[in-house]
């Protein structure tokens, strides 16, 4: 038995194309040997559309230590389940930088494309073998995730050819909407906490002016963030009182429309308004603003840290 599996913390892509290659290399050695696996707990998303697609979760192994294994979508050790540096690597199949070296020499294929999903998929079209309905769905879905619907810049032309035959077989008349379908469902803030949400993902920064709090959030669909908006801010206010920040922010970036709206609490609101270039008594969105580190700290730096 051979395993195919992807990177520890999978996404969608590494997951898929551990079910996808498996298939391939069973039905061209006319096999069963191979058996996908994945390294970690599912996502949302993947979680989603194996089900919708009915095919049932890879299994965990405890460790890959003995075992035969073939490597898609990532090849470096350190993103490898535990017991990589004793099971004998068999095959690799990624769309990454190489960080490889072996004593032996085995198949690769690496291709610079958006997805190992369109690398496979791109094998089933070669060698003339059926993909059947579900998992045509389940490597289109990988495809639109990692290529963010296209709109990423590692998106090429053979994942768009992908993406149209895998959505023939697969029976999406509209890609882009199933797509963006996927992405609600990755972003979903439904059954979460607002205390969670306001430290999805945050960051401290000291600035002169003081302390600061800098919470991000994605989404692919803003105005399911709406509903939410009222109570994120009243949490924020308490954080700020809490811990004495000189501002609370959370910024909601919305991946599809590459903008991001502002909600923000904050002791300074003449300069806070000077610092984002817009009042803070209307919606605050920022076309074009997506990250923290490289747009919207040095926006608060240029007015805050003087
Ligand atoms: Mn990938």
């Amino acid at each position: 038995m051979t395993y195919v599996i992807g990177h520890k913390s999978p996404d969608l892509d590494s997951v898929a194309a551990a079910v996808a290659y498996a298939r391939f290399k069973n039905k061209m050695a006319g096999t069963d040997i191979y058996e996908p696996a994945r390294a970690g707990e599912l996502n949302k998303e993947t979680h989603y559309l194996l089900e919708k697609a009915g095919i049932k979760t890879p299994k965990m192994p405890d460790s890959l230590d003995g075992e035969q294994v073939i490597l898609v979508d990532h090849n470096e050790n350190s993103q490898s389940l535990d017991g990589i540096e004793k099971a004998e690597i068999v095959e690799i199949l990624d769309h990454h930088k190489m960080n490889f070296s072996y004593d032996q020499p085995i198949e690769i294929t690496v291709k610079p494309w958006g997805a190992s999903c369109s690398i496979i998929a791109h094998k089933f079209f070669e060698n003339n073998i059926d993909i059947d309905k579900g998992l045509a769905l389940l490597m289109l879905g990988a495809v639109l995730v990692d290529t963010v619907i296209t709109k990423s810049p590692t998106s090429t032309d053979m994942d768009k050819q992908m993406i149209e035959k895998l959505s023939e077989i697969a029976e999406i008349a509209d890609w882009h909407e199933f797509g963006m379908e996927i992405f609600k469902v990755r972003s979903s803030l439904e059954g979460l906490a607002i205390s969670k949400i306001i430290e999805n993902d945050a960051k401290e920064f000291d600035l002169k002016s003081g302390k600061f709090f800098i919470n991000q959030l994605e989404t692919a669909d803003l105005e399911s963030v709406k509903e939410k908006e009222s109570e994120i801010m009243e949490e924020m206010k308490k954080l700020k009182d809490e811990k004495s920040y000189h501002t609370v922010i959370t910024f909601i970036t919305d991946i599809i429309n590459e903008g991001s709206k502002f909600l923000v609490a904050t002791d300074d609101k003449e300069k806070m308004e000077k610092a984002l270039g817009k009042s803070l008594d209307e919606d605050v969105y920022l076309e074009g603003v997506m990250s923290r580190k490289k747009q919207v700290i040095p926006m608060l730096s240029e007015i805050f840290d003087k």
